[in-house]
């Protein structure tokens, strides 16, 4: 194939493997400690799991989606609607990825669904081929840089506890949640007995233009971003923020494909952008996101969806390529599971480096053992 041609143009006409067996299997994993935002208490991971056979090869892909609609509209129920009904009688072998992603945009919407599919068949492309994901997506291997998103915590005692934990472990950077009423001073008193590490906010679209003063307050701390500070469905009213704060805005919940990165760029909504692969479609809508938003001098970081193991390897994949120019949400997996369903874990090297695991494919296995224990649905599709 052309060399001249962008991992995303040549990833377009890898073709799309036959499918044997295709399986949905939620497990519901307690976490070691409950997740707080300002829209919502998390204390388990709800994940629907992809079993994907093909002539004797078995893959994983994992949908990011939760049970609820109270971060994303798209829910484990919706995507397993959408899979079952619209998404997978439109998979047939022979199609290019460039093919299946033009069909799949005849479905308005439902990106978390459309990834887990895209994400399984290019796992099982590159597993075919007995290669890593990241090379099939056209990287050289690097160790990925770690970040950590710490929740709403009922104490500042409790906060300060939990950044230095993640101090002591060399995280890249680290992001608090934040919501009205713990905002400002949370920060401050991070900042105070921190006053030298990379630091974050996420606000999951708690506030509105009307707290524009407050929010100004936040840029005495140095932080490298504010994120998602207004409605999860705007653009437009973060790009009139922006102009009114020094420190850099980066947007999760409003960008759902290269057009809306676009739009945000073009408005200059926000100087970073959050990609989540299942939020925006999949791996090869987040390299063309990527690639864009790079180019055009944005910040660019992986987001997570404290995902098993699986969701977990496919974002350190999509992190080999040079574009994620920010250290992403992707932390140990001990901070959210004591027990996954996949071998290896995410650890961290002295550095706060995280390696990616080797082998064809995403390089980690799931555990039949764990898989069945936690498991609390099964449904072979095909
Ligand atoms: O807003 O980035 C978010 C988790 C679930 C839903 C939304 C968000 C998050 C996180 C955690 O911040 C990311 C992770 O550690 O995987
Ligand atoms: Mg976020």
């Amino acid at each position: 194939m052309e060399p001249s041609l962008s991992p995303t143009a040549r990833l377009e006409q890898e073709p799309v493997g036959r499918l044997d067996h295709i399986d949905l299997i939620t497990v519901k994993l307690p976490f070691v400690a409950p997740f707080g935002t300002s829209v919502y208490v998390w204390t388990h991971k709800e994940a629907l799991l992809m079993r994907l056979e093909s002539g004797g090869l078995i893959v994983w892909s994992e949908c990011v989606a939760d049970p609820d609609p109270f971060y994303f509209h798209e829910t484990t129920g919706t995507a397993r609607h959408i899979i079952k009904d619209f998404l997978l009688p439109l998979v047939e072998p022979g199609l290019t990825f460039g093919e299946l992603e033009a069909r799949f945009g005849h479905v308005r919407g439902h990106g978390m669904a459309k990834a887990a599919i895209e994400n399984g068949l290019l796992i099982l492309r590159a597993t075919e081929k007995g290669i890593p994901l990241h090379e099939l997506l056209g990287r050289p291997a690097r160790k990925i840089p770690s970040g950590l998103s710490i929740g709403l915590k009922d104490s500042p005692a409790e906060l300060l506890a939990a950044v230095e934990k993640a101090v002591a472990k060399k995280y890249h950077r680290i992001k608090m949640k934040i919501k009205k009423g713990q905002d400002v001073d949370r920060v401050r008193a991070v900042r105070e007995r921190f006053p030298d590490i990379k630091l974050m906010v996420d606000a999951n679209g708690d506030y509105s233009l009307a707290d524009t003063e407050r929010l100004k307050q936040l840029d005495a701390f140095d932080l490298m971003m504010i994120e998602q500070p207004l409605s999860y469905h705007d653009i437009y009213q973060h790009s009139l923020l922006q102009k009114e704060l020094r420190t850099a805005l980066c947007l999760d919940e409003s960008i759902h494909s290269l057009d809306d990165a676009a739009a945000a760029i073009a408005l200059g909504a926000c100087r970073v952008i959050n990609i989540k692969q299942g939020r925006v479609g999949g791996l090869m809508e987040s390299m063309r996101i990527a690639r864009y938003a790079a180019d055009r001098g944005l910040g660019v970081w992986s987001g997570g969806m404290d995902e098993t193991g699986i969701g977990r390897a496919v974002n350190i994949h999509l992190q080999t390529a040079e574009e994620f120019n920010l250290p992403g949400d992707t932390s140990e997996t001990s901070i959210y599971f004591n027990e996954d369903i996949v071998e290896p874990g995410v650890v961290l090297d002295p550095e706060g480096y995280i390696s990616i695991p080797g082998g064809a494919g995403i390089g980690v296995k799931v555990l039949p053992d764990r898989l069945m224990k936690w498991a609390i649905h099964m449904e072979r599709l095909r």
